[in-house]
């Protein structure tokens, strides 16, 4: 009994780690304004709040502002003004990303879905997904949507997009020229299986207390 259960939670590991490099990442979109996340997903990033804990940004500042005055209050990373576009009925802060950067958003958990609202599209705007140091997958501008002029307003560039596919803990938002706007990034994370295994050894021993228990008395 007690083998059959190990021998499960091990498939189960296996399960959920297996190599990501086999699937590819995948997107649905929908036209902005959107509900928002996808189910089970919460936002973990809105450049208004904290970043949430267990995230953390490479190449990115995100306590330099662009255009302080600016009421598009969009920000960067170089401390350098430069030209950021806008996402149509967001009047709140947001990710500008300007030409020949990148912005890494790290997760200490690693992600099973992600999504964000992307405004002004680009076809030379990027994203990487990376699981650890290994690149599972890059979506292009061009992928994103059919006509990536960079249109401030409709529905063709100014969308949310939905990734799943894979697992990634490391997202890249790069930027082949101006600009690369993005806003409320929401995530899941994989459910921890070391909890469920913890979880499961302690039934196994309160099991085996009871029977030696038992014996016992
Ligand atoms: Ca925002
Ligand atoms: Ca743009």
């Amino acid at each position: 009994m007690l083998k059959t259960k190990l021998a499960g939670a091990a498939l189960a590991l296996t399960l959920i780690s297996g190599p990501a490099q086999a699937i590819s990442i995948v997107f649905s979109s929908e036209a902005l304004p959107s509900p928002g996340p996808a189910i089970g997903e919460t936002i973990v990033e809105d450049f208004d709040s904290p970043l949430a804990a267990g995230y953390s940004w490479a190449g990115f500042n995100r306590t330099l502002w662009s255009n302080p005055g600016n009421p598009l209050g969009n920000l960067f990373d170089t401390g350098v003004p430069n030209y950021a576009g806008n996402i149509p009925g967001n009047t709140t802060r947001f990710a500008s990303v300007f030409g020949g950067q990148s912005a890494s958003l790290q997760s200490l958990k690693m992600l099973q879905s992600l999504s964000v609202d992307i405004g002004s599209l680009d076809d030379y705007n990027f994203i990487d997904f990376y699981n650890d140091d290994t690149l599972i997958g890059t979506i292009t501008g061009s992928e994103l949507t059919s006509s990536p002029n960079g249109a401030w307003t409709g529905p063709d560039t100014n969308r949310r997009f939905f990734f799943v596919g894979g697992l990634f803990n490391k997202v890249t938002f790069r930027a082949g020229g101006n600009s690369f706007e993005f806003d409320n990034i929401a995530t899941a994370e994989v459910p921890e299986p070391a909890m469920l295994g913890l979880f499961g050894l302690g039934f196994i021993g309160l099991a085996s207390l009871r029977r030696r228990r038992e014996r016992v008395g």
